[in-house]
């Protein structure tokens, strides 16, 4: 039987991607739970982080409280993910997985979807740890439209998440898979699960940490 206190192997990154309202955000916190009580410590972390002065500015941002230049955000965003990436870092030696919602490729997407170059706006995230898997969870963005709360904040409209969703589709790598999110949410759930006890596994095994577009 395994030993799933395995030492001195380290916890899998694992980035869950999509268009707001594709329902990331409570399938962040279930994957982390369920993972927990298969006995395999997870922990979330979620993009933008609102909690740091940097995270603040964004919130505000996003509320439209406050006005930014598009690169002065895209570069926010950025530093608020460097300044999670050393505690990230230690958390995966120390064998935890981190589910992360939303990552990087959030940054390229939702300001190239603005019209800005994509290698400007892949060069900030460049040397940040690179996930072992994306799950993008995949539904159309008239489909996210109707689910509640939409309309909220700066990006959710409908013309700027097609946008969006197309910056995507070119960002897609081998580290990818693409889920139906348009299925029910233990459908999903149970789907995410299994897909991510495999890698948890293989990081087990020694699969060593890279950087990001590099
Ligand atoms: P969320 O808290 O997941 O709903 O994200 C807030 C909004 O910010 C959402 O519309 C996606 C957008 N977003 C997330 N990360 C980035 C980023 O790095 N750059 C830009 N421009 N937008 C982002
Ligand atoms: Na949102
Ligand atoms: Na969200």
């Amino acid at each position: 039987m395994e030993d799933k206190s395995k030492s001195g192997s380290r916890g899998a990154l694992v980035v869950i991607e999509g268009l707001d309202r594709c329902g990331k955000t409570s399938q962040s916190s279930r994957l982390v739970k369920n993972l927990d009580e298969l006995g395999y410590p997870a922990e979330l972390f979620r993009f933008p982080d609102r909690n740091t002065v940097i995270g603040q500015m964004i919130s505000s941002y996003l509320n439209s409280d406050s006005q930014l230049d598009d690169r002065t955000i895209h570069l926010l965003f950025s530093a608020n993910r460097w300044e999670k990436r050393s505690l990230m870092e230690s958390k995966l030696q120390s064998g935890i997985t981190l589910i992360v919602d939303r990552y990087a490729y959030s940054g390229v997407a939702f300001s190239s979807a603005k019209g800005l170059d994509i290698e400007w706006c892949k060069a900030p995230d460049m040397g940040l740890l690179a996930p072992d898997l994306v799950l993008y969870l995949d539904i159309s963005p008239e489909k996210a439209s109707e689910r509640g709360g939409y309309g909220g904040e700066r990006y959710e409209q409908l013309e700027f998440q097609k946008k969006v969703a197309q910056s995507y589709q070119v960002l897609q790598d081998a580290s990818w898979k693409i889920i139906d999110a348009n299925r029910t949410v233990e459908d999903v759930e149970e789907h995410m699960r299994d897909i991510v006890l495999d890698y948890v596994k293989t990081c087990r095994n020694g699969k060593s940490l890279s950087q990001l577009w590099l």
